[in-house]
Formats: structure tokens, sequence, C-alpha cells
């Protein structure tokens, strides 16, 4: 068993980010699949929050009802870290990272601490509302978070601290749209894309990213889109890609996640329940998500090579 990890789970019921209906009902089928008993049962410190609730009255869509959510999920994950919990926000669509982020952000300057990011995801999510081709602002979260300008409207404080786009991890990248491609180069967003997975596999490009944040002594957020899946595996997913990651892939990073002792914050985000096949891609979420938080084989971590051929 690993040490007991204080965990503030944050249900995001919005989906006014996308135009598929259905990521609103998220948070409770994470929480009907397990999600809430698997933590608890790994020994961990479980508060479940709740749900984030902001009046949304007279702004049904765009950017001005996702600043009612932003604002009121950065004061819920702030009061989580705050009070020394580590925040797991279930979406939700991934505007919701807005929030998540922007409380993690505000957190760290504080403290002086760097945040980092890895984006899980088949999707950059780099759009501005001048380059994004659909006007979901779950396509946007990360340009917002940046700074790129066309979002002052959606955060409580205007002088809020950015995001650093050099200390972002896109992981899994396999569909950009050609306006965010050009941010995404010019703001030097670091990107482990799906083509350098197959060529390199997982293990090498997250160990770098890991080392790195170690050695700068980061906060690591990590925001899960499902979509980072392949469909195959997960069908919950309103914009689906094929090409994505494999169960052994994902269950091979959250163990590495875990392991690194650096994850200060998760969003899991986009699960489509509406879509999904008999609760199967919310299955593999709770199994994904207890990886994360330590769930393995064996009750020690894996040996080294040369302690393995030494036996
Ligand atoms: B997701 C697209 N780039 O901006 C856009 O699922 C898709 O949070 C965004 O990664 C997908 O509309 C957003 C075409
Ligand atoms: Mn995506
Ligand atoms: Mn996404
Ligand atoms: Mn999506």
């Amino acid at each position: 068993m690993s040490e007991t990890t204080r965990i503030a789970i944050i249900g995001v019921p919005i989906e006014i980010g996308t135009s598929e209906p259905g990521a609103l009902m998220g948070p409770a089928a994470l929480r009907t699949a397990g999600l809430i008993r698997t933590l608890a049962d790994l020994g961990h410190d479980v508060e479940d929050a709740g749900d984030v609730a902001p009046d949304t009255s007279g702004a049904a869509r765009g950017l001005p009802a996702v600043a009612r959510w932003t604002r009121a999920l950065s004061e819920r994950v702030t009061a989580a870290l705050e009070g020394g919990a580590l925040p797991v926000v279930l979406g939700g669509d991934h505007s919701l990272s807005l929030g998540s982020i922007d409380a993690v952000l505000h957190h760290c300057r504080a403290s002086q601490k760097p945040v980092f990011v890895l984006w899980l995801d088949a999707h950059a999510d780099f759009n501005t509302p001048d380059t994004s081709p659909s006007g979901n602002v779950h396509g946007m979260p990360l340009a917002a978070l940046c700074g790129e300008p066309g979002f002052s409207e959606l955060f409580a404080d205007q002088d809020r601290p950015f995001l650093d786009p050099t200390r972002v991890h896109l992981f899994g990248l396999r569909s950009i749209d050609v306006g965010e491609r050009a941010l995404v180069t010019k703001a030097r967003v670091a990107v482990t894309d799906m083509r350098a997975i197959d060529e390199f596999g997982v293990v090498a490009p997250l160990r770098r990213i890991l080392e790195r944040v170690a050695t700068e002594d980061g906060h690591l957020h990590v925001s899960f889109d499902i979509d980072f899946l392949d469909p195959g595996i997960a069908p919950a997913v309103g914009t689906t890609v094929p090409g994505g990651a494999t169960f052994r892939e994902a269950h091979l990073i959250m163990e590495m996640l875990h392991d690194s002792g650096l994850v200060g914050s998760l969003d899991v985000v986009e699960l489509n329940p509406f879509l999904d096949e008999r609760g199967r891609s919310a299955r593999v979420l709770v199994e994904l998500v207890a990886s994360l938080f330590g769930r393995r084989i064996l009750d020690r971590p894996t040996p080294v090579i040369e302690a393995v051929s030494a036996q």
C-alpha cells in the first residue's frame, strides 16, 4: 500500500463548451463506476465535495457562460489546495480546465512553484475564438490559460498568472487545426504526438517530462481527456479520433505518474456517458485513476532491471 493522500473530488457537470450533449453526466457516471470507493479502498482519505453549480442564468452559451463555471471551479479547487488536498476534478467538457488550472496557478504563485501541465489528449485545445473552426470552448482552454488574446472576460482576476506554454506538454496529439498549430509552434509548447509514441513508446518521453518537473521542483497538473485513449477501449467520446493510446500505454503512464510522486492535481474530462457502451468507458477511467493513485499488481514497486538479473 502506498501512502495516504487527501483527495478532494469535485464534479463539474458542464457541457456548454462542446456541441455534443451528454458530458454533464460525466461526474455521475464516474461515481456510479465506483471512483470514490476505489480510491478509499486504496487507503486514501477521500472527500467527495459534490458538484459545482454556478448561477448560469442569463448566459446560456459561449465565453460569458463558461466564465461562471471557470470562476466557481477556480474557487473550489483553490479551497481544496489550500486545505492540503489533491483536487480530482471530474468533467464535464474540457473547458473546465480553465478553472482548475487557474486555481493551481494562483496557488503556486504564492509559493513560487513552477506549474507544469501534462495534457493527455488527442487534441491540442489551443484554439482562440479567432482560430477555432467550431467556436467550442473545450478546444480553447490552453490558449486562454497561456495568455493568448480573446479571453479577458473568462477570469475574475485581471492580474492573473499565466501558464508558461513551455511547461505545457501535449501528449498523444493526433488532431490539430491549422490556426492552432501555428499558435502551438509559436508558443513553443512541448509535444509528444502519436507518431512519437509509435516510435519511442510512452516511457522515454514521459520520463523526460517527470525529470524536468522534479528538477525544477514543480507542481504537476495532469489533464486527462478521455479521447487520449483509443475509441476502441473508450467509446464514450463526442470527438473521437482513431489511433489513440492503448489501455496498456495509458496504464503504464498512470503507474509512472504515481511512482513519480509529482502529481499535485488532476482533471478527468470529456466522458460522455450518453455515448458509452454499458459503462465500459467510465470503468476504464476508474481503473486508470486507481493506477495513478497507487493500485499496483504486487505490493512493491517494479524492480529495476539490475535487481531482477541479480536474483
Ligand atoms: B477536446 C477542435 N480542435 O477546436 C475544435 O475534446 C476539436 O477537449 C476540439 O480536446 C476538441 O473544435 C476539444 C476541432
Ligand atoms: Mn480531445
Ligand atoms: Mn481536450
Ligand atoms: Mn472532446
